[in-house]
């Protein structure tokens, strides 16, 4: 996929906010610095479109981005940072079921894990809760190029095993260093979007 055209439409507190042009989309969920917005960077070759931040937990709003005119990327807020508050933690809540519950142009999400690591329980139920909107989850494996040649394998099937992944779900090894991975995520996403 050639991305001639790629850019932010809105940074989105709630549902108001949304864009209302009928365009296909595909979110993407995340543990907190676990790569989403590197993974966006990549799949598009900008640089630093999406904003990439080491300070985990601070954004609260889904983040439009509009590619090719064709479909949207929705940076969802990441979960699993320690330092949030109760009522912050509330929001994101509300703001994760006020999407994916209504969000009828949503097509499939990109559920973003570290490769490095057996999935957090925090991933598991986020796994559990896109499924449970009937969505298709593509799994993207990222930072896949801190691993060993010989602990991928085994890193990859952990992932497959611990999150129970269903058979529609694609297991996509990735890394925003190299580039790994891009033209599977590319083709999966397509398939969703029916392009
Ligand atoms: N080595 C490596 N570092 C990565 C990769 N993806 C993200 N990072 C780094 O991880 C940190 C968090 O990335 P970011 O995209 O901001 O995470 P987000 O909070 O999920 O949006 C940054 O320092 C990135 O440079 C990857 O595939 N490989
Ligand atoms: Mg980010």
């Amino acid at each position: 996929m050639k991305v001639n055209y790629a850019d932010i439409v809105i940074s989105a507190a709630s549902k108001k906010q949304y864009p209302k042009a009928p365009i296909p989309e595909i979110a993407l969920a995340g543990r907190s610095n676990v790569g989403k917005s590197s993974f966006i960077n990549k799949m598009i070759q900008r640089k630093n479109l999406a904003r990439t931040s080491s300070k985990p937990g601070k954004t609260q709003t889904l983040n439009f981005y509009i590619i090719n005119d064709l479909f949207h990327f929705v940076d969802v807020p990441g979960y699993g940072y320690a330092k949030v508050s109760k009522k912050e933690r509330a929001k994101w809540g509300e703001m994760m079921e006020e999407y994916f519950s209504e969000r009828e142009q949503l097509r499939a999400t990109a559920l973003i894990i570290d490769s490095r690591h057996k999935p957090t329980e925090d991933d598991v139920i986020m796994y559990n809760y896109l499924k449970h909107f009937g969505l298709p989850v593509m799994v993207i494996a990222t930072k896949l190029d801190k691993l060993k040649k010989s602990q991928k394998h085994k890193q990859l099937k952990t992932i497959q095993e611990v999150l129970e992944m269903e058979e529609e779900d694609t297991l996509i090894p990735f890394s925003s260093e190299t580039g790994e991975g891009k033209e599977l995520a590319w083709k999966t996403m397509l398939s969703h979007l029916n392009m």
